[in-house]
């Protein structure tokens, strides 16, 4: 007769159980992750998901992917780009082990400090050995940089002939509109990646880049031309760069007045002010950090009603004014008495970045596309109510008009008419046409020539173009073939604050 000895049969299957579990476990599926990700992706994606060739894995730096996609994107490879298909080396599960572990926080927020950052600069040529006038015929305050996320390269156009006169590689995923120096020789790109790279239009050639963060918001340049600001989800920092050099001067880890720490939202320059602002996203701060006189850059802290997201500035930039993320309402802050002097009733969350001003009716209006609702408010300056709403076919993200124009542009860039672009006569606040460049194709984003007298427009497509419009009659006057153009920046009305325009 067999004994069955059921003490031992409970043993074992709880062993086998508990093996089970602990196989499968979250801390086993990250150490497998992390073994897949050392395997297939470190060489390309960097050490500790850093980045390299390939961007940086981190959730803030694929927040703009969603998972379904990053699942193509790992089995199938990414067209035009280095990445491979391993859909015929690793299994669905495996596939799925690492998405999860790229789209995980990592459990330290990553170092990026100043000793990365000088270890990472580049000099490509030197300054000094490169004459000093432009080795182009054309007019270089109407020159125009057009960011060609397609491809990830740049055109640089000749703003009077619309002809390209040269067109170069810029880093992964540029974002935030490139600044220029006050002279217009130089420009300078920020990507997602952290990288910033100087181009010396004169010369077309990249000068020198350096890694700023890992995961950075935008940058800023001062009014004289010396410093630039750069502003970082990852880490929570921001890094001022002497332009000549590109070399770090000073790196600030950003946190409130409590040690409560912060990632960027964004930065500014504020010319008048000889100030930078610098947005913060996690707590209820702005700061105004000066550059005048001194290169000890001390920050002016402001506390704020709320978390803002996205600035805008009155011309004379004496009061800020942000969206409150809880309430979505505008705040307005004087940045001279350093607290809220206003609040602006705004649905549909207005994208006040893309904000322009303008002179109606003997006041300052300021005028911003919303990202949720399809109308763009029209705000008096002088006591900061909203006048009008235009109705749009959708909502918008980029708005712009020119201090000699009669018109302000406006996109539909979201919904089933992304294709559109409404044009708005600034002295009657309504909608006079709506132009469909390419159907079926975003149409965003517009800039104008140095005189007002054209309208750059993009085709945001990788089969997309820049369309030049007369900016009286509206009549298409050229179309240049581009790689998803996303913005053109003019450097006469970008050096020149001009009103229709962004900062
Ligand atoms: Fe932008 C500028 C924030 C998504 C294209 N964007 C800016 C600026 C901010 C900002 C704060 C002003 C900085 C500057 O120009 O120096 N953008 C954000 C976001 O928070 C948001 C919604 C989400 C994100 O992931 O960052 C966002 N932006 C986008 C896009 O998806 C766009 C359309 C495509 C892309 O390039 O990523 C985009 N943003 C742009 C462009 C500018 C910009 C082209 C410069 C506009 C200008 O004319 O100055």
């Amino acid at each position: 007769m067999t004994v069955v000895n059921f003490k031992f049969i409970t043993f074992t299957s709880a062993l086998l159980a508990y093996s089970v579990s602990v196989l499968a476990s979250p801390v086993n599926d990250t150490l497998s992750a992390k073994k897949l990700y050392k395997e297939h992706c470190q060489s390309c994606h960097g050490v500790d998901r850093l980045g390299g060739m390939g961007p940086a894995l981190f959730p803030e730096n694929l927040s703009r992917l969603r998972k379904n996609k990053a699942i193509k994107v790992i089995s199938n490879g990414r067209a035009a780009t280095q990445m491979p298909a391993f859909s015929k080396t690793l299994s669905k599960d495996e596939i799925t082990k690492l998405i999860d572990y790229i789209y995980t926080p990592p459990k330290i927020v990553p170092k990026w400090d100043l000793a990365d950052i000088k270890a990472s600069h580049i000099q490509h040529f030197q300054q000094s050995k490169l004459p000093n006038t432009p080795q182009f015929d054309a007019d270089p305050m109407n020159l125009f940089i057009v960011v060609e996320l397609g491809d990830h390269s740049a055109t640089l156009l000749n703003g009077d002939t619309f002809t390209p006169i040269t067109r170069f590689k810029t880093r992964r995923a540029l974002h935030g509109g490139p600044k220029y120096s006050p002279d217009g020789r130089f420009v300078y790109f920020a990507s997602r990646d952290g990288w910033i790279s100087k181009y010396d239009i004169y010369n077309m050639k990249t000068i020198s880049e350096v890694r700023a963060g890992i995961n950075t918001r935008n940058l800023a340049v001062s009014s004289d031309g010396k410093y630039a600001i750069v502003g970082n989800y990852l880490p929570h920092s921001i890094v001022i760069l002497d332009t000549n050099t590109l070399q770090p001067i000073k790196v600030v880890n950003v946190s409130d007045k409590n040690g409560i720490s912060s990632r960027v939202s964004a930065v500014y320059n504020a010319p008048p002010r000889n100030s930078f602002i610098v947005a913060l996203k996690d707590v209820k701060e702005a700061w105004e950090i000066s550059y005048k006189n001194n290169t000890y850059f001390s920050i002016k802290r402001i506390t704020t009603q709320d978390y803002l997201d996205d600035f805008f500035f009155d011309p004379d930039y004496k009061n800020l004014i942000g969206t409150s993320r809880e309430k979505h309402n505008g705040e307005v802050i004087n940045l001279d008495a350093g607290k809220k002097i206003a609040t602006i009733k705004m649905d549909g969350m207005p994208h006040l970045g893309s904000g322009i001003t303008w002179d109606y009716k003997g006041r300052q209006v300021f005028a911003s596309p919303n990202i949720k609702e399809g109308l763009v408010s029209v705000i008096d300056m002088t006591n900061w109510q909203v006048i009008k709403e235009i109705k749009t076919d959708g909502p918008g993200f980029f708005m712009r008009s020119h201090s000699k124009s009669k018109y302000a542009w406006v996109d539909v860039f979201f919904g089933p008419h992304k294709d559109e672009m409404h044009i708005i006569d600034k002295s009657t606040l309504k909608i006079v046409k709506t132009l469909i460049p390419a159907p079926g194709k975003t149409s965003a984003h517009v800039e104008f020539t140095k005189d007002g007298k054209y309208v750059l427009l993009s085709i945001w497509d990788n089969d997309g173009a820049i369309v030049v419009y007369d900016a009286n009659t509206l009549k298409e006057i050229k179309r240049i073939p581009m790689k998803k153009p996303s913005g053109k920046y003019n450097v006469y009305n970008k050096t020149h604050y001009d009103r229709g325009t962004s900062h």
